[in-house]
């Protein structure tokens, strides 16, 4: 058996480890029902994924799939998918679609929706039923903890020489859409009792709140806010119980996913209850079997929002974003500025599709994501997606020894109007100026590496820079020598040297490139 995937550090840095080597995450998720069917990804979906330089799938296994009727699992389609990976080198991330998925509770099984009474779902504030099996339904979540443990005891017996599964997603986008808590009688009931002693001391001395919480309910110690946090506290604590049943067969690293807290902005709008970025601090301690909570970014304060869901106890992977050649740059800067383990764009498939079989999202969407439709035109992307997948390949060799140093600095252009930034460095200040925002064009962004006080590695696309000496000293900084060039495993090779007119305009182009720049001072 070779050793199972786990997540480690380097330099201080939580990385992924798979066969007890680092491994960056160049992923893609399938659209919801494509790996419900081996066929269809034979025709439809492995040979749109060639050439993309993906290491990883992202895709979705569900309970309907594993159990069909109660006790009675069926693993050929997990094997198939398998099979299918294996053959393809492709690393799987599964999504375990159990009991919610976009807070609803379609993937459950037949024999599940249909009983209702054992399975019972949350109620908004009218009564009325939602179809969302309600998270303090004792009944529900040891079935759904009960088929996820039988679906990693599989996985060790099918998977632990290969380690094709590297880890996996609980659920998907938890929390309760179109009403701002559960009011059915089940949890009705806890919320109106005294708040759990843990989660007391949990917000002990938040000023937010009363000094003595002793004895009150949900509402009289948390007020406003009482909803969203009695929802995560129910959902967490869920799935612990399903990650731990899991994990106690087979101890995969696991995580959450988070339909972001975006606009309009009100729990229930956004999954109430979900692990959204302020609410970690009641999922980390509630669900502490998982390893980070990760966010499906359609907005388009994409980097806004890496940077929010990076910490160091919550390393980053993204498991869905938008997959328009400008949102591709962005997944540079994961791994240049966030440390990311890794970053996977939605709908994959579609990048080598043709564009007239593609489905539009739904105008509604589009406006209600305050995104221009252009922005999610996928048909320009496949060469670049593919161009920096291989870029990062190359690069991580780099990113291993320079991760966590003030030796290497990442960007990104955030928004049409920001056009640049300054770098500070050892004995030079660097100023990145980002080219225009392009239509079917990736945006700007790069990693610069000081490999020496006097020698710099430029990587990425569309800018330009200037090397400035440190403020007050009057010298002038002069390039003494410009290599275009790529990374080979982390080696720079050497292209043209840039002199003379080639000199006067270095720039890094819509390609992913690295210039290499070694300058003097007179
Ligand atoms: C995502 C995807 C998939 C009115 C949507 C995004 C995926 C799920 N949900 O294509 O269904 O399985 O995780 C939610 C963002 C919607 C904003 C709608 C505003």
């Amino acid at each position: 058996m070779s050793k199972i995937p786990y997540i480690g550090e380097v330099n201080g840095i939580k990385t992924l480890f798979v066969d007890d080597r680092p491994f960056f995450v160049r992923g893609g998720e399938l659209h919801n029902s494509s790996s419900s069917s081996l066929e269809y990804m034979e025709e439809k979906v492995w040979p749109m994924l060639r050439g993309l330089n993906m290491n990883t799938v992202v895709l979705p296994v569900a309970w309907e799939n594993i159990e069909p009727t109660e006790g009675g699992f069926d693993f050929s389609l997990v094997d198939g998918l398998l099979d299918q990976a294996r053959r393809e080198g492709m690393k799987l991330v599964i999504l375990w679609f159990g009991l919610w998925k976009n807070s609803e509770s379609n993937y459950v099984p037949m024999w599940v929706k249909r009983n209702y009474e054992t399975y019972w779902r949350a109620e908004n504030a009218k009564g009325d039923k939602l179809n969302i099996i309600s998270p303090f339904c004792k009944a529900a979540v040891e079935k759904d903890a009960l088929a996820f443990g039988k679906l990693l005891e599989h996985l060790k017996d099918v998977d632990s020489e290969d380690n094709t599964v590297i880890f996996l997603q609980v659920e998907n986008e938890i929390g309760v859409l179109h009403s701002e808590r559960d009011f059915s009688a089940g949890a009705e009931s806890l919320f109106q009792s005294a708040v759990p002693e843990d989660i007391k001391t949990l917000f002990d001395g938040d000023e937010r709140f009363p000094a003595n919480m002793d004895g009150q309910s949900w509402p009289e110690v948390f007020g406003e806010n009482a909803c969203e946090m009695f929802m995560c506290w129910g959902y967490a604590n869920a799935v612990e119980t399903i990650v731990q049943s899991g994990q106690r067969q087979y101890k995969l690293p696991m995580y959450a996913n988070a339909w972001l807290e975006q606009h309009p902005w009100r729990p229930g709008t956004y999954p109430c209850g979900g692990p959204i970025a302020k609410m970690h601090k009641i999922w980390k301690h509630c669900a502490p079997s998982l390893f980070t909570f990760g966010p499906d970014i359609y907005v388009p304060y994409t980097a806004d929002v890496m940077d929010e869901y990076a910490a160091p106890d919550n390393p980053l992977f993204v498991p869905e974003v938008r997959k328009d050649p400008g949102a591709v740059s962005y997944l540079l800067y994961a791994f240049g500025h966030n440390n990311a383990i890794g970053v996977s764009p939605f709908g994959v498939e579609d990048i080598n599709a043709d564009p007239a079989t593609l489905k539009k999202p739904p105008f509604f969407v589009m406006m209600a994501l305050n995104i221009d439709p252009a922005a999610m035109d996928c048909s320009a992307t496949a060469p670049y997606l593919s161009a920096v997948y291989g870029f990062i390949r190359e690069m991580e060799p780099l990113l291993l020894e320079y991760r966590g140093t003030a030796h290497m600095k990442s960007f990104v252009k955030h928004n049409a109007v920001d056009d640049g930034i300054m770098l500070s460095f050892e004995k030079y200040d660097i100023v990145v100026n980002y080219g225009r925002t392009e239509e079917k064009k990736p945006v700007a962004s790069g990693i610069i590496y000081e490999l020496a006080p006097d020698r710099f590695l430029m990587t990425g696309m569309n800018y330009t820079f200037t090397i400035y000496p440190k403020m007050g000293d009057r010298s002038e900084v002069v390039i003494g020598e410009a290599r275009e060039g790529r990374l080979e495993q982390g080696r720079f090779v050497s292209g043209r040297i840039l002199n003379g007119d080639e000199r006067m305009d270095i720039n890094l182009g819509d390609m992913p490139g690295a210039v290499s720049v070694e300058v003097y001072t007179i």
